[in-house]
């Protein structure tokens, strides 16, 4: 038998980060839709992260991205984001959005791209010390569209030199997370197309670089769980960025495409005692809402994960074990979906209530009147967005 209240304390300690971008306009190639009270600068961006927190009680920290988020003043920022009840996450690079960068930026052939991209690294390093995140979290848009179009060999020793100089620069209680895409927007080569590049450079960096698993960039049949299970086993697991996919890199809500997948990652996290913020693994949600509103979006993904999380808690590892011991197939994968099927709704809504929080933070969201409030309010200025 699984303890409810052990559960419930896990569940009060664990910690979803949200991205500022989700909360900014986005869209797709095709066009960028606007939303009306979208917020105008990175402390809006932190007013509707705050909010997430406030009905979700877990969700304390924003990821930025730079420049998207660049401010005269951050310390400023961080002052700002502690005065909401939150803090800034993850520090998140940007260096596919310069007409340098048409080749790559640090696997760039030209050195001057190159110097100029780990610069940006480095004023990274500067935020993130100043913000004190947890981490420089890197991903490059590096790579190549045809055969014999750039040695592939020596971009990887133009990432690892680059990444090195990077590494080099953290501040003691920063680590650097490098993800990973297998395709887009580069379709022969990314010189980081999956776990394997993206360990083989964390571990020649050294033990502060992990592997960050983006759910969205895996080929469709890659089995997530197990490569997580991997990371894990050997300490090399940075985080997530959460969301869920049909087809390509989709950006949709997490959970709402495959909440099985969801759960069976995480269980590998459960079963490595990694859900609280102690084993260092962030939880993180990279999603873009192009067509529904954006803070209940996100309001939404917290739960989903949350409820996976709750179901993965609730299994019965002892019994599970025991099946598995005694060669049971069916009885231990039945263990497992029952565990899934299992409404915890109900757990979550009394650990809500133990926390001081509204049972059911979606409908207080909407009663609390914000969003009507910031539509109506933020008039004029520029809507934040990253422009495609
Ligand atoms: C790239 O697709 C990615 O997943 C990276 O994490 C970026 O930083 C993020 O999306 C926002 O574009
Ligand atoms: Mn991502």
């Amino acid at each position: 038998m699984v303890d409810r209240s052990a559960v419930k304390d896990i569940l009060k300690r664990q910690s979803i980060e949200t991205p500022s971008w989700a909360y900014g306009n986005s869209g797709t190639r095709f066009k960028v839709f606007s939303q009306p009270g979208i917020a105008r600068d990175p402390f809006e961006k932190l007013q509707d992260a705050a909010q997430v927190h406030r009905f979700t009680g877990v969700a304390p920290s924003v990821a930025i991205h730079i420049p998207w988020d660049k401010v005269d003043d951050y310390s400023k920022l961080k002052r700002y984001a502690e005065d909401l009840n939150i803090k800034i996450g993850a520090i998140n690079p940007n260096l596919f959005q310069e007409q340098e960068y048409r080749f790559g930026s640090v696997c760039n052939p030209d050195p001057r791209v190159r110097r100029k991209a780990i610069d940006h690294l480095l004023q990274c390093v500067e935020i993130a010390e100043i913000t004190e995140s947890f981490a420089l979290s890197l991903w490059f848009a590096d790579g190549t569209n045809y055969p014999g179009q750039d040695s592939i060999r020596m971009r990887q020793e133009r990432l690892f030199e680059a990444l090195s100089e990077t590494y080099s620069a953290l501040p003691a209680n920063v680590g650097m997370l490098l993800e990973y895409k297998l395709y887009e927007p580069s379709f022969y080569t990314m010189d980081i197309p999956d776990w394997g590049t993206s360990l083989v450079q964390c571990l020649a960096l050294g033990e502060k670089a992990k592997v960050l698993v983006d759910t969205g960039h895996h080929a469709l049949a890659t089995n997530i769980e197990f490569l997580v299970s991997n990371l894990l086993r050997i300490g090399r697991l940075g985080g997530f960025h959460f969301n869920s996919r049909f087809y390509g890199d989709d950006d949709l809500i997490v959970g709402a495409a495959d909440p099985y997948q969801l759960f069976r990652i995480m269980f590998e996290i459960v079963d490595a005692d990694a859900v609280t913020p102690k084993k260092g693994v962030a939880f993180m949600l990279d999603q873009c809402h192009n067509i529904e509103p954006k803070i209940q979006a996100e309001i939404r993904s917290v739960l989903n994960v949350q409820e996976a999380t709750a179901k993965a808690l609730l299994v019965d590892r002892q019994e599970l074990s025991r099946l598995q011991q005694s060669g049971d197939v069916l009885g231990a994968n039945e263990l497992f979906q029952e565990a899934f099927s299992q409404d915890v709704r109900p757990l979550l809504a009394e650990l809500r209530e133990d926390m001081g929080l509204d049972p059911d933070p979606i409908a207080a969201y909407k009663r609390s009147g914000y969003q009507q409030r910031i539509e109506e309010e933020r008039v004029g200025g520029t809507a934040a967005g990253w422009g495609a």
